[in-house]
């Protein structure tokens, strides 16, 4: 007969990955500190300014920071701060966030004319008693905090934008021109683990579109406990998942990084069933015994992870 016990067995064995000889025993997934993980190949040179930190056994938050302002400041980068591509109506808008090993979070959403979101973020997880800022109110803190206004509009972007509007199709190309945003995690060598999400969202969005990226549990999560995960990809797929707190929280039930961002994607595509080639969303994870992995719908999405060993770009596997 199938008892109680029979039951909770399978019931928790078909939730977590165990060993069984007995009892169970959640499988340890375990690697180096410190190590520092980006979303996508474009952030080699951003993961070598958060490596000058973690190196000189820095501060996670310090050096996810210093990282992520590298392709904020970078005008080649078309989906991130100075450079970004503006909305359809002309408007360069940046969303970010920040979270540290405490849990403790900063986010700023519809930010105009500051290159570094990232660091009005930081501030308003430091100095304000609150989580988020938005819009005009984000970017008055930020020019009382000590920032200064710039034009982040390029002439690129201008001309990207202007040859948009002769057929305004709004049809973002997957892994292309939309789809560099950088996440960043990063485990210093005391343990401390951080996260930082910066973006200037879509493409040729609607004026006032928030996407993912600076929304915490969805762009970005980090469990003090466990770890953390971040975005990118289609903000909107991400928002209705609670992506990234769903991915800490399958690595919380006892799945690698690399299984518990493939059923983040996985629950992507369940909403999607008859959409499977036109979405692309990916995740990169990383626990606090420094493992790491990531998983995405569409191929062409990698990382850039550096530790002791190095700093490679490594492919990720996909799921379409
Ligand atoms: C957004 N997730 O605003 C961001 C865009 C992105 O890679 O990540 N692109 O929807």
């Amino acid at each position: 007969m199938y008892s109680r016990k029979d039951f909770l067995k399978t019931s928790i064995a078909g939730l977590v990955p165990v060993s069984f000889s007995g009892i169970l025993k959640p499988k340890k997934f375990t690697g180096t500190k410190p190590v520092v993980i980006s979303t996508w190949k474009t952030a080699k040179n951003a993961n070598k300014a958060a490596w000058s930190v973690l190196s000189k056994g820095g501060y996670a938050l310090d050096a996810v920071e210093k990282g992520v302002k590298v392709e904020e400041a970078n005008p080649k980068n078309s989906t991130v701060g100075y450079g970004g591509r503006p909305d359809r109506d002309g408007n360069v808008t940046l969303d970010a966030c920040v979270m540290d090993e405490k849990g403790d979070c900063g986010s700023v959403m519809y930010l105009e004319n500051m290159m570094h979101p990232v660091s009005v973020a930081r501030k308003v997880m430091t100095d304000t008693p609150h989580s988020i800022l938005v819009g005009a109110g984000a970017k008055k803190f930020a020019l009382e905090s000590g920032f200064k206004e710039e034009d982040l509009l390029t002439e690129e972007s201008k001309k990207a934008w202007k040859k948009w509007l002769e057929k305004e199709d709004y049809n973002p190309e997957i892994n292309v021109e939309n789809h560099d945003t950088i996440g960043m995690l990063a485990l210093d060598e005391k343990g401390r683990i951080s996260g930082a999400c910066t973006t200037s969202g879509a493409a040729w969005k609607m004026n006032g579109r928030v996407g993912d990226s600076p929304i915490i549990g969805s762009g970005l999560f980090i469990d003090p406990k466990i770890g953390g995960a971040v975005a990118t990809g289609l903000g909107e797929e991400v928002i209705k998942t609670a992506g990234s707190h769903l991915v800490v929280e399958m690595m919380r039930a006892g799945h690698s990084p690399e299984e518990a961002c493939k059923i983040a994607v996985e629950r992507i595509i369940e909403r999607n069933p008859d959409n499977k080639k036109g979405i692309q969303v990916a995740y990169i994870a990383l626990n606090v015994d420094g493992a790491f992995g990531g998983y995405s719908i569409q191929d062409g999405f990698d990382a850039v992870v550096t530790n002791t060993d190095g700093q490679r770009v490594q492919p990720m596997n996909f799921l379409v």
